[in-house]
This record gives structure tokens, sequence and C-alpha cells, in this order.
């Protein structure tokens, strides 16, 4: 058990440990009409069962039941016909209901072993129990009854879950004083389940909550782990059945083998003398002529010598008086070893479940299920008594099932229903972030319009506006230099030191919300301190060095050092800046701080300061991108195409300011109600549209809004709206990093929550890890599709047919998502096949880019003045 647990793959563990994504054990809440159908619980005979769950605990109304006997010929035959037959039954049963058969949900309960992967998908490993039909090994068997179904036509039955029959077992045991946590079968196959801690299913990415797990024991000691029990009477049965070497186990305990044991043991001691006087007979020699039924009868002591005689004279036998009592021993003997060895196995999973807890006692309710169980005299009480011996500590009650498990698989439904209904929630309300091929080609067309509407300065939400930066680096530029680089989530003084390399000391300062939303005065001041307190600290005071200031809003440049803030972005707001050179304004204030006279040299966006840091180390780096607490785009234009800048040859970089994309409404078709919840509780409602559907200010509330739509809707914490979860800003973007992160996302997620205060449960916590998916998979898209129109405008621009060129990158967002630059870069390369694009990540910031453009104005500056 534990090895399969662990996930040892070889040698193969003798039990496989099924995980059936059961959760939970029934709250008693489920409600609901459910039809249950039965496959391969009780060998040749499938049951449908129509249960009604009131969801009032002690209330039951009985479910109706129908069996059918299912022809050798179709066990053994295609699992078409198979599955066509239950299909067939389904409907006969149906038709029978006075019901209304309106969607109709169906619990599956199929017993056989196997991979499950969704309460509704199950994988067949194998068939045992007199089963063995083609085509069905290896294949998901809730499509091929949902195909059968189909084919027959005759109802719209939604299949929603798919259980092994120990599970139904232990999920239909009534609510008691104890939880009902292992289910254990025995009928003509035998096999165990019990709520396993989550964590320490290997398969699982799951630290917390406990998993319903089918030991599937009877393939135990396939691998001779028990070779010392095994009889040569076991050997012969084994030999002779349709899967010999399979399910050893089962075969010396399921009632499927009980009869064909006796029957080997009784043509033994005849063959020897012992019995019948040494008499056989054709059926005493023919297999399977001796059935479990006949067994329980001849053992059952009540039964008394008639009964028995009466058997063995069916059997074409004539017994004598002794031969009546050896032959009820045999019974006896083959009955008591299958109980004692499926007591063995219990106390097992009993120990397991106790050493698991970390409990030094147990107290636990075991639901049993099957003929064996229920008819066998004797199986029962030599089962509980050997339990007692082998785990003493166990304090365990039995509590046989009152319907075989249809209840229990009713219930499975109720909840896999429940999950079924809150997926499809979930689906329609994340499908508009879903954006498929065209939706994304039509974002770069848009762009793309837009981008040569703003060039030529028509009326454009892309203002693209001229940077008068030229030129990438040569490498020649030399010098020290001060940048400032605000706008981002810090604010950086550096000092950049250029020679054949860039030595780069800087420090952050924080720009508190108060200050970025005072009084523009303020704000230059407090910027013009830290300057006078990083020079202070850096040796510098006194000295007036060229100065290259990132600033990360939209700018109306007049030359490299004038920048008039057209608008504030990024929760930036303050006051008497729109509108004003920002050059001046930051001159104005080292004028009233009486700090020395600075030479402020340029002023530039961070997309230009990324691009010329990265343009530093690879010339064909042309386009300079930010995904961080806002987003945007510079990159180098053809001059003849840029309205208003004087000049037809050489290029300029474009600041394409793309957060304002779509301000005019051209992405409405792509924005939800989400989007529109963000952009009114925003501080610039109806702007920076695309930019808040993208970057890191906005995405974690969008996240947000989501998750408290599916809580409204009862998908999610079970639709307890929390006072956090209504918080604004509470659920960081970088939060969808970490819960995006490849390992332990759902141990993620659920740390994350629970600091938020919100109870969840491990199908929360998957639902909260899609939303964020989805949320950061639409912004890398949309983000790609507006890298992949720039790279087609300068590839056309140069008329080329392939274009190799780099993108410089930065922003939080960017760098520390796990697949946010991979799903960029696929878009790009879907939208933009005759690019080849890399993307370099800035080491060093935008600070350095100022620097650099500085340095590059400096030399230009130098060469008009020889
Ligand atoms: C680092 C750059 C800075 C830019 C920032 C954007 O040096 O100019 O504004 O990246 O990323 P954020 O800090 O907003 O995530
Ligand atoms: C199957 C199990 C099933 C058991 C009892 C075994 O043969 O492999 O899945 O639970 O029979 O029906
Ligand atoms: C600003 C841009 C800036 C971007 C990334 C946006 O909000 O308008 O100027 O480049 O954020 O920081």
């Amino acid at each position: 058990m534990e090895q399969a647990l662990r996930g040892q793959a070889s040698p193969a563990p003798a039990v496989r440990m099924l995980p059936t994504y059961v959760g939970s054990t029934p709250h008693g809440t489920e409600q609901g009409d459910f039809v249950v159908l039965e496959l391969g619980a009780t060998g040749a005979s499938l049951r449908v069962l129509w249960v009604t769950l009131t969801g009032i605990e002690g209330h039951r109304v009985e479910p109706r039941s129908q069996e059918f006997v299912i022809p050798q010929a179709v066990m053994l035959g295609a699992g078409q016909q198979l599955f066509d037959f239950a299909a067939h039954c389904l409907s006969e049963f149906l038709d029978a209901q006075p019901m209304s058969k309106q969607g109709l949900q169906l619990g599956f309960s199929f017993s056989f072993p196997c991979h499950q992967t969704g309460l509704d998908r199950s994988t067949l490993i194998s068939w045992t129990k007199g089963f063995r039909c083609s085509g069905v090994e290896g294949q998901d068997v809730v499509q091929l009854l949902r195909d059968a179904i189909q084919r027959h036509g005759a109802y719209n039955i939604d299949v929603v879950a798919v259980v092994n029959d120990t599970v139904g077992t232990m999920m239909g045991c009534e609510l008691g004083a104890r939880p009902c946590e292992v289910g254990l079968v025995v009928d003509t196959g035998t096999n165990a389940c019990y709520m396993e801690e989550a964590r320490h299913v290997a398969v699982l990415d799951e630290d917390r909550g406990r998993v319903c797990v089918s030991v599937e024991w009877g393939s135990f000691s396939d691998a001779g782990a028990l070779g010392p029990v095994l009889t040569t009477f076991d050997h012969t049965l084994d030999h002779e059945s349709l899967n010999p070497g399979a399910q050893r186990f089962e075969k010396m305990i399921g009632g499927l083998y009980l009869g064909e044991l006796v029957r080997l043991v009784l043509a033994h001691l005849a063959r020897r003398g012992v019995l019948f006087g040494g008499g056989t007979s054709p059926a005493l020699l023919s297999r399977g002529s001796i059935l479990l039924e006949h067994v329980a009868e001849m053992e059952d002591p009540s039964a008394g010598a008639a009964r028995v005689h009466a058997i063995l004279q069916d059997l074409g036998l004539s017994p004598g008086a002794s031969d009546v009592e050896l032959v009820q021993h045999v019974c006896a003997a083959v009955c008591t070893r299958a109980a004692q060895l499926c007591a063995a196995a219990l106390a097992a999973v009993l120990s397991r479940l106790q050493h698991g807890r970390e409990q030094q006692t147990l107290q636990v309710a075991v639901a049993t299920g099957g003929r064996v169980c229920e008819r066998h005299p004797r199986f029962c009480s030599i089962l509980q008594g050997t339990v007692m011996l082998l785990a003493p500590e166990c304090d365990v009650s039995f509590i046989p099932s009152v319907d075989g498990g249809g209840r229990g698989v009713a219930m499975v439904t109720a909840v896999a229903a429940r999950l079924a209904a809150h997926r499809r929630l979930l689906e329609e309300t994340l499908a508009p972030f879903r954006l498929n091929h065209d939706q994304l080609a039509a974002v770069q067309a848009q762009m793309r319009k837009a981008m040569v509407k703003g060039l030529r300065g028509e009326a454009s939400s892309l203002r693209m506006l001229p940077t008068f930066v030229r030129a990438t680096p040569d490498g020649s530029e030399r010098g020290d230099f001060l940048a400032l680089d605000l706008g981002g989530t810090n604010f950086r003084v550096l000092l950049v030191r250029v020679t054949t390399g860039v030595q780069i000391t800087s420090q952050i300062y924080s720009i508190p919300e108060s200050v970025a939303q005072g009084s523009g005065k303020q704000l230059f001041d407090h910027i013009v301190d830290c300057i006078m307190d990083f020079q202070q600290k850096q040796g510098l005071s006194g000295q007036s060095l060229p100065l290259g200031f990132t600033f990360s809003f939209p700018c109306r440049q007049l030359g490299l050092d004038q920048g008039i803030l057209l608008n504030w972005t990024k929760g930036f707001n303050a006051s008497d800046c729109e509108g004003q050179d920002v050059v001046n304004l930051l001159r104005e204030a080292i004028t009233r701080r009486q700090a020395v006279e600075l030479n402020v040299v340029a002023i530039v966006n961070d997309t230009v300061g990324t691009m010329m840091s990265c343009g530093y180390e690879d010339p064909r780096c042309e386009i300079g991108l930010i995904v961080g607490t806002g987003t945007n785009a510079c990159y180098m234009e053809e001059l003849r195409n840029v309205a208003g800048v004087p000049g037809d040859s050489g290029r300029m970089c474009i600041n394409m300011e793309w957060g304002a994309f779509g301000d005019d409404g051209s992405l409405a078709m792509l924005s939800t109600c989400f989007d529109a919840s963000v952009d009114q509780a925003s501080i610039n409602p109806g702007k920076q549209r695309f930019e808040k559907m993208i970057s890191g200010m906005y995405l974690g509330e969008i996240v947000r809004h989501i998750l408290l739509h599916l809580t409204s809707l009862g998908v999610l914490f079970r639709g307890q709206q929390t006072q956090r979860l209504q918080t604004r800003d509470i659920f960081k973007t970088k939060f969808l990093s970490e819960i995006e992160s490849d390992s332990l996302a759902l141990r993620q997620v659920r740390a994350i929550l629970e600091d938020l205060g919100l109870p969840l449960t491990s199908d929360d916590a998957l639902m909260v890890l899609e939303v964020c998916q989805a949320v950061s998979q639409r912004a890398a898209q949309l983000c790609g599709a507006g890298v992949a129109a720039v790279v087609e405008k300068i590839r056309e621009n140069r008329g080329l047919e392939k274009l190799a060129v780099s993108v410089g990158v930065d922003g939080t967002l960017y760098k520390l998502h796990p697949h946010f630059s991979s799903l960029v870069a696929a878009t790009v390369q879907e939208l933009a096949p005759r690019c080849v694009v890399t993307f370099l990540q800035s080491e060093d910031g935008s600070g350095k880019g100022a620097a650099l453009v500085t340095a590059v104005a400096c030399r230009l500056a130098q060469l008009t003045r020889v």
C-alpha cells in the first residue's frame, strides 16, 4: 500500500491504490433524483436504480431498482455490445418509471480497477471477475457508456460520475456516531477503499484534506507475496480462470471463486477415495458447477445435513452421512480462510488509516457490502473477530450497506452533479477570457490601424509619440550619468558609469501614495530630495552630472529634454502636472530645493530606456516592451511615416502608449463585466483599457471580481462572501504568479486564500487556479498580439520577406509570472510567422537606458560643437 501511495513504479507494488476523486464523505445535504447503473459488482448481472436523495438527515426514500442478467456472450464479447446492453437495460428500466425523465443525471458504479482522472473520467486497467470484453481496457468507460446511451437514443442522460462499488458502499453508509471511512465489498470479487490523507497520495498535488483510495487488493500476491498460503487448488483455479496470474488474492476470497475452490477440493478428495467412496460425477468434475449459494447453504449449520445432501445429489453424487459432514468441513475451511484473509487485508487498511493520521487508536466505521458479506452465515463474524485480533488498537464498527451502495453512488453523483454545474458556471464565466486566433488577429489588425492613424496625427487611441531618440547606442558612449526611474513599482536614482562597459549604482526610494496622488510640487520636491540623498550617499554632492529621466507616463515630447505630461496613469494623480513639461517641473523643484544645478539632458519613457538598455548589448533590439504595473511599447519607426517630425530619412523611436489602446471603444468586443468593474473602480475610468486587461496593477483585481462573482453563484467557498474578498486590491497580481507556478499550485492557492481568511475545498483551489490562468493567459495573448502588430509594421516598413528583431523587456509581471513570457512569444510566433523575435529581459532596468540616451545626446551634442 505505501509503495503504491508513494507512486513507486518498480518493482510494481502488489496493490494499486487508485485515487477516486471523492474528497469527502457525504454531508447529508445532497439531494435530487439520480439514476444509478451498477455494472460488475454482482458478477453476471447489471442493476439500474432510481435513487431520490432528500437532503434531510434520516429521511430515506426507498430506491426503485431492477436487475438484469448479462448473457455470458456479452461478458466475453465486444465492449460495444456490453455498453449497448447496459444502455438498453437503462431505457427498459426508465420506461417503467412514472417520474419525469428530464435532465436525468446518472452515477455509474463500475466495479473494476480503473485509473480515474476526474469524477467522470475513468480508464479501465484490466477486467476481472468473469468479464473480458474486447476494446475496453485502456478506454474511458464513461465515454463508452455515453456513446452507447447516445446510440440507443431513447433518453438524454448525463453521466456525471463513475464510482467503484467499494466507494458507493462507503458513501451509502448512514450517517452515524462515527464517520464511515472504509468501504469493503466481498461479492463475486473483493476490494476495499478508505479515506487516505491527500498529502500521502503522491500522484495528487494536494497537501490537505482526504481522498478516497480504492485499494484494489484483489491483485495482492500477484507478485507471489502470498506464495506460502496458496494451495494447489488455488493454482488450478487460477490456471483455468479467464485471467491466469491476475487477481490471485481475489481468487481466494471472492464469491465467484469460493464455489470452485470447494469443487476442486471435493473432486480431489473424491479421487483420493476420501469422499463419496471415491466416486465422482460429471457435474463434480465440471468447472463452476458449485456456486457461492451452494457453499453458503452447505456451510450454514442451520441448513442441516438434508440440504447438503440435496445439493450433492443435484451434482449427481450419492453422499454418505460422513461425506456430508466432510463437505461441510471443506466449505467451512474455504470460507474461513477467505474471511481471515479478507480480515488481514482490512486490518492492514485500518492500521494504514491509523498511522496516516498519526493516531494511537482509531475509531472508525466500515461499510460492508456484497453477497458474501450479506448471505454467508459466518463470513462477517470471522472477519470481525480476526480484525479485532490483528488490529486491537482499532475500535471498528461494521455497518452493512442497505442497498448495495446504490445510495452511495447517488451521493457521489449528487456531489459530481454539483461540481459539474459549478464547472459549467466557471466555464461560462471564463469563456470570454479564452481568446481564439481570429480574435487575436483582429486585435493585431486593430492595433496596426491605430498605429498608422496615430503616426499620421489622426484621431487614434494610440498616440504614437515621437521620442527624439533616433539611434540606439553604438558603444562609443563614455562618461558618468545620473538617471531617475519613475513610474514602475519602485522609484530609483542611479549613477551610471559608461566606459567599455556600464557600471550602475542605484538606490530605491518609495513614492508614498499620498505623494503620488498629492500636488505636483510635493511630488517633484520629493524626487529632488531623493536625488540629493543619493548624491550625498554616493559622494556626488556638488557635482552636476548629465541626467536622464525615465518618466513612465504618456508625454508629448517636443525634444529630447522636453516632455508634456498628457495624463497620469497607474495610480499616479499628482495635481498641476498634466499639460506641463515635466522636465521643467523637475528643474523648478531643483531650484526650490536649492540643489546643485542638475543638467537634465533627456526624458525618456521606460519602454525607450529598456530598448536602449538592451540595445547596448544587442544592436538588433529595436523594440521596448514593459509589462509591469502598467504596460506599453516603443519601437524604431521610419521617420517618413512620422507626421509632425521633420525629415524623411532615418528612424525615430516611437512611444506607442499602447496602454490607451481601445479607449475609443475598439476593444469593447473583448471587454468583460469584470473589466468594466475594474475600470469603474479605477482613478481613471474609461482610460488605459488595454493596460487594464494586461498589467500588474489590474490583473489581481480582475481575478478578485471573478472570485466574487463565482462566490455569489455559490460555485466558490460554498457561496460565503467574506469581507476580505470584498476589499479592493487584496488579491495581489503577484498571487497569480505564485499560484500558477508549476509546482505545488494547489498548495499555493490554499496558503494564499487562507491568509485572506477564505475557507476553501480542494475543488475551490482548482477553480481559483483556473481563474488565474484564464486572466493571465488573456493578458499575455493580448500583449503578444500587440507585439505582433509592431514587428509586422517594422517588417513591412523595410519591405522585408523575413525580419529578425529583438525586443527589450522589463516589468515585474513579465519577469515573475511563470508562463507570461512564453505565452507572449507563442502568440507573436502565431500572428507574425515571418518575424523571428528574440525577447531580451532587461537586467538593469531603464535607468541604464536613460543614461545611454543621455550619453548619445551628449556625444551628438559634442559632435555638433566641434
Ligand atoms: C523596471 C524599469 C522601469 C519600469 C519598470 C516596470 O527600470 O523603468 O517602469 O521596470 O515594471 P514594474 O516595476 O512596473 O513592474
Ligand atoms: C474489482 C474491484 C471491485 C471488486 C468488488 C474487483 O474484481 O477489481 O474494482 O471493487 O472486484 O466488486
Ligand atoms: C504608461 C507608459 C509606461 C507604461 C509602463 C503606462 O501606464 O502610460 O508611459 O510606459 O505604463 O510603465
